[in-house]
């Protein structure tokens, strides 16, 4: 495990004997690159033109949505006035440690920590959201799989709500090909039909245009990607109920600054596990725990 750089760029790096690796950026905490398969393949899409100066949130990779997904409640809300998203993606975030291990079968893993609490947050962002709030993060790598998991932790005298989700980038060959398996007959909001509520009516979902659906209550833990008919990612929620599953497509890709290149919309699909159709409720000293694991399945 390696700390590499300095500064807003500064990111962790580390690599399992047999090759896999990732890389975590301190801006954000934002998983930058997860290589499996002895580290020939990479996992993730990131932009060309991704921000990794600690400028703007991360294009690509895993940036971590906190406490409010998507553009906060117009008023009224402790967090109307924070960005779309939250402040943990563009947040410093501090490096807590590494614990690696092997266990009886011989495999090895990883485990990376990052703390981020209220002091380490921007004084627009606590002047926004002035909660008493402690992130502990965890990265931890296998051979065929990433694990990220949150804690949430109310260090406060007042009650809080939050929402939570990890924005990953997943990096796909061909989109025409990928299938999503496991929404059947989940009901979803689709963002692309002015937020209408539908019900997934096919056991596999095909990105054929912009995609932005936020599937809610998912009875089982896991959403299957597949390309060609083969199972190439299993995105396994661990006490996160919804997913949202986007693709910005090609007005919306070239509409962004830093998604580059134009077409790369080919080669990414969002699958993003997380707690966002309504809030989460912490009471003083109550802590949430919830994450993923992603398994690489080539
Ligand atoms: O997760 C889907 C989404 O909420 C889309 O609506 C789109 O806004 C995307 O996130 C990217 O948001 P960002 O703030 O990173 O540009």
């Amino acid at each position: 495990v390696d700390i590499v750089g300095s500064g807003p760029s500064s990111k962790v790096v580390a690599t399992l004997p047999s090759g896999e690796s990732v890389e975590v950026l301190l801006y954000g905490a934002t998983v930058t690159s997860w290589k499996s398969n002895g580290g020939q393949t990479e996992n993730l899409w990131l932009s060309e033109k991704a921000a990794l100066d600690g400028t703007k949130a991360v294009r690509g990779g895993i940036p971590v949505v906190f406490p409010v997904f998507g553009p906060p409640p117009k008023s009224g809300h402790p967090t109307s006035s924070l960005p779309q998203h939250g402040f943990a993606r563009t947040s410093r975030w501090e490096f807590l440690g590494k614990s690696a291990s092997e266990d009886a079968l011989g495999s090895n893993s990883v485990k990376l920590d990052f703390g981020l609490e209220t002091s380490g947050v921007s004084d627009e962002a606590r002047k926004a959201w002035p909660l008493d709030f402690a992130l502990q993060y965890s990265v931890t790598l296998t051979k065929d799989s990433l694990q990220t998991v949150v804690n949430v932790r109310n260090e406060g005298e007042q009650s809080f709500e939050f929402q939570f989700l990890l924005h990953t980038y997943l990096r796909v060959n061909d989109i025409s090909k990928v299938t999503i398996n496991g929404l059947l007959g989940v009901e979803y909001i689709d963002k692309v039909l002015n937020a209408t509520t539908h019900q997934q009516a096919d056991m596999s979902l095909k990105i054929t245009g912009e995609t932005d659906r936020v599937y809610k209550s998912i009875p089982q833990d896991t959403t299957s990607v597949l390309e060609d008919g083969k199972p190439l990612f299993d995105v396994v929620r661990d006490n996160l109920q919804d997913t949202v599953v986007w693709n910005p497509w090609v007005e919306k890709a070239a509409a962004m600054g830093d998604f580059a290149p134009n077409d790369g919309f080919k080669n990414m699909v969002c699958v993003e596990v997380g707690t966002v159709d309504g809030w989460q409720k912490l009471d003083k000293g109550e802590v949430f725990e919830g994450g993923q694991i992603i398994k690489s399945l080539l």
